[in-house]
């Protein structure tokens, strides 16, 4: 078995290692030093934002398998061959890296942590009161593979939680909308809105003014899915006319974030430079590997992306 892998990320020899201790057949390829090797004999890609038009140099592929839980950055190139499956990655450590990051800033606005800081600066001391965490409603906007895992790990801390998603979801303790009827009533409950979309065409732009008008007066905007699910001035506008008091934002319209972008900044908004959650090529090797040896018994690959959905 041949796989190329392609991502400007320098942890090539990582992977190598873990895939090849799990797949000892599999003869491991970096692009672009390996490109001489025969195109027609490569059976996988493993790759992260490959640039247009190299995916289809391989007309033999077999999978094209996905570095990130996200494909936009494949998606995105003109030219790739839509009739070769394509799987997003689905990863412990990713989840368990997502579901920290979101616990740590919900804990963060629920526990006041911003102005107890303020406070200490001050050299203040003074006691808030605690608010009741089940009074606190958490919305997470797209409700899939991490949504859920977020979602659950909050809902074990007893925040009210709302899951938002194309279908129903029954999950215990956790409310489910589905659809863009159900949107306007998710919307009016989410005290928090952590956005855990994919980027499609029905999903870009929809963090917009309309979206952000829909929530509680005080809400907090989460988004770690991709900045193109937001309206960058529509933001800024709902927290300067105080309808938000804050906004965590993992990622970014264009990345990395412009030094002169204004949401540096802004005082109620926090920038973090699309870390919410890494792909580890320890535990990431797993799922590929696993996915890899289902496609060689002639079994269907999971998280299989379905292109037509565009997730
Ligand atoms: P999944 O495909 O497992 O889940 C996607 C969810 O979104 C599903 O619940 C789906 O609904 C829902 N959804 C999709 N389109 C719509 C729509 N039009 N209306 C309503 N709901 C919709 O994705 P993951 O959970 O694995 O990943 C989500 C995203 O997180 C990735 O695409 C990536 O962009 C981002 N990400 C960010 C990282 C970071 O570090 N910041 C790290 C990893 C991922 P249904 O369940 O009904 O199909
Ligand atoms: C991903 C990401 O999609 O890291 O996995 O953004």
């Amino acid at each position: 078995m041949n796989l190329m892998f392609i991502s400007n990320e320098d942890r090539a020899d990582q992977w190598r290692d873990n895939l090849t201790a799990l797949l000892p057949d599999l003869n491991f390829y970096v692009w672009p030093d390996d490109q001489a090797v025969d195109p027609a004999t490569i059976d996988y890609v493993l790759a992260w934002k490959p640039a247009p038009g190299i995916i289809k140099r391989f007309p033999n592929l077999k999978a094209i398998l996905s570095l990130g839980a996200g494909i936009d950055g494949i998606t995105c190139d003109p030219e790739l061959p839509i009739d070769k499956p394509l799987v997003h990655l689905v990863d412990r450590s990713l989840t368990q890296g997502m579901v920290q990051f979101a616990l740590y800033w919900v804990l963060h606005f629920h526990r006041q942590m911003g102005t107890y800081q303020k406070f200490a600066e001050a050299r203040t001391w003074r006691q808030l009161p605690q608010a009741e965490v089940d009074a606190c409603r958490v919305g997470i906007l797209g409700f899939g593979e991490l949504g859920q895992a977020v979602g659950s790990a909050l809902a074990a801390q007893h925040f009210d939680v709302a899951g938002w998603s194309r279908s129903p979801k029954q999950i215990a303790g956790i409310t489910s909308y589905a659809g863009a009827e159900a949107l306007p009533g998710f919307l009016g409950r989410s005290d928090m809105l952590i956005c855990l979309l994919p980027l499609t065409p029905e999903t870009e732009g929809i963090i917009d003014a309309a979206l952000l008008a829909a929530l509680p007066r005080g809400a907090i905007v989460i988004n770690l899915a991709r900045g193109r699910h937001l309206v960058d001035a529509d933001l800024l506008a709902a927290l300067d006319s105080g309808h938000l008091s804050a906004a965590v934002l993992d990622v970014f319209y264009n990345e990395p974030l412009a030094a002169e972008h204004p949401f540096w900044a802004h005082e109620k908004v926090t920038v973090t430079p699309h870390i919410a959650a890494l792909t580890s090529p320890r535990s990431g090797a797993d799922s590929v590997a696993a996915n890899i040896e289902r496609i060689e018994r002639g079994e269907t690959p999971l998280n299989l992306i379905d292109l037509a959905r565009g997730y």
